[in-house]
């Protein structure tokens, strides 16, 4: 395996998080009798440009072909997109845009609502083709090198980033498909988080790359482009939306060193760091399966007071049903043993079983008519929203379990 950002053998195990299943392959009734395919899931960090990264077992035409992340399914997304298209259409002069990985329209659809010519490509025919019928253009097809699509004033990549496995060609591509004073915007969900925070579970198949900043100023200035300036956002956990350009075309905005120095400061390029977090992964799955298992056994011999084995034991079911949910379930290795189900939004997922653990999955009114005592909310990143929707629970009780903490 070579560092697909800087194409050096100066790779580091960071943590073995088991053989998994691609984490978005949710399996239907039948498929529960066949075999499952697992990979090895195993990040490495690369000593010197500080990408971390996991090897290339399917291709991207097997993950993406068939997808199962519909963007508009969080309103909470939605509302941050809206912000974004106010904001860059204020700052830059913006006749076009490219969207990458333009999934259902979430995005495009605001720039088209302001009249401007929108374009966008998506490898997954499935969720394009929602686009497709709100009226969006979009090429079906994957991006990069050889992407000839026409020179756009801003090319936007929101949670793509982590998906390219070839990334000299994606960054060729934004060379190539970016007019002389365009900018490029890209989010993707920050290292610096994802190891402070442990969010181990943001780690799977899909997601080839976990980016630092000086990791994306690598990968980029090979190609002529860089970076000029740089926010935080709150998204997915923690991400980051980069400001690109040809370089030479924009003023550099001071946060750029600013945030290079703090990564440096942080111990992002020093190993110790990493030793650190898989230490911490591996305590993290201890606390998870004693929270289920106390909560499971104290509640039972609360509500039983320790009386002989009787059928209806303590209900815990998961709601959402993400793909890092199942970087979780199956690094811990618990299935239908604590989860009675699980449920989620996505009609997509619906009716099918979260790969690995085989938890089926429901429409979330399930909830209401099994009243379950504990209700796991997977996709904690979007934790302020869902328990929102779920303050109906309240009437039964329910408690609610966010990563390792009881709310
Ligand atoms: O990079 C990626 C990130 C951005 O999104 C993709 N590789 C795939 C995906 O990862 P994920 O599946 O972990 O993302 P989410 O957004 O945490 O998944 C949320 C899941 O929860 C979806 O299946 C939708 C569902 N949901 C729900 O049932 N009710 C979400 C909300 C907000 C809700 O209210």
């Amino acid at each position: 395996m070579i560092c697909r950002g800087c194409f050096s053998d100066a790779l580091e195990s960071v943590i073995d998080l088991g053989h998994q299943p691609l984490s978005n392959a949710y399996l239907t009734e039948q498929q529960l009798n066949e075999p499952e395919v697992t990979y090895p899931l195993h990040p490495y960090i690369c000593t010197q440009c500080w990408l971390m990264q996991i090897d290339q077992y399917e291709t991207p035409d097997n993950i993406f072909e068939d997808y199962a992340y519909f963007s508009s399914e969080s309103q909470h997304w939605l509302n941050h997109c809206q912000q974004y298209v106010e904001q860059i259409t204020q700052r830059f002069n913006i006749k076009n845009v490219l969207e990458v990985a333009s999934n259902d329209g979430y995005m495009l659809q605001y720039f088209q609502q302001k009249g401007i010519d929108v374009q966008g490509i998506d490898p997954a025919a499935n969720v394009a083709q929602v686009a497709i019928d709100k009226g969006i253009p979009t090429s079906i097809d994957f991006f990069g090198s050889d992407t000839n699509l026409g020179k756009y004033d801003l090319i936007i990549g929101n949670n793509v980033f982590a998906h390219v496995p070839d990334l000299y060609s994606f960054c060729d591509g934004l060379s190539i498909s970016l007019a002389n004073k365009g900018v490029v915007t890209l989010e993707f969900p920050y290292l610096a988080y994802l190891i402070k925070d442990r969010q181990f579970d943001t780690i799977y198949h899909e997601h080839f790359s976990y980016f630092s900043l000086r990791a994306v100023t690598t990968a980029l200035m090979k190609h002529g482009l860089e970076v000029f300036d740089v926010e935080h956002l709150s998204t997915h956990g923690g991400s980051l939306r980069v400001y690109i350009g040809h370089e030479g075309a924009h003023t550099h905005s001071n946060r750029v060193a600013q945030l290079l120095a703090a990564e440096k400061a942080g111990g992002f390029y020093d190993l110790k760091l990493y030793r650190t977090f898989k230490e911490e992964v591996q305590r993290y799955k201890r606390v998870f399966l004693k929270r289920l298992s106390d909560f499971k056994d104290r509640e039972y011999a609360k509500i039983y007071g320790g009386a002989a084995f009787n059928p209806k034991s303590v209900s815990i079911v998961a709601y959402g049903a993400p793909a890092k949910g199942n970087t979780l379930l199956n690094y811990c290795g618990v299935s239908t043993e604590y989860f009675d189900y699980c449920v989620d939004t996505t009609a997509y997922k619906q009716g099918k079983y979260l790969p690995g653990s085989h938890i089926p999955v429901y429409h979330p009114d399930r909830l209401m008519q099994t009243r379950p005592d504990l209700i796991y909310i997977q996709p904690w990143n979007w934790a302020k929203e869902i328990t929102e929707k779920l303050s109906y629970a309240q009437e039964w009780d329910a408690k609610f379990l966010i990563r390792t903490r009881y709310v």
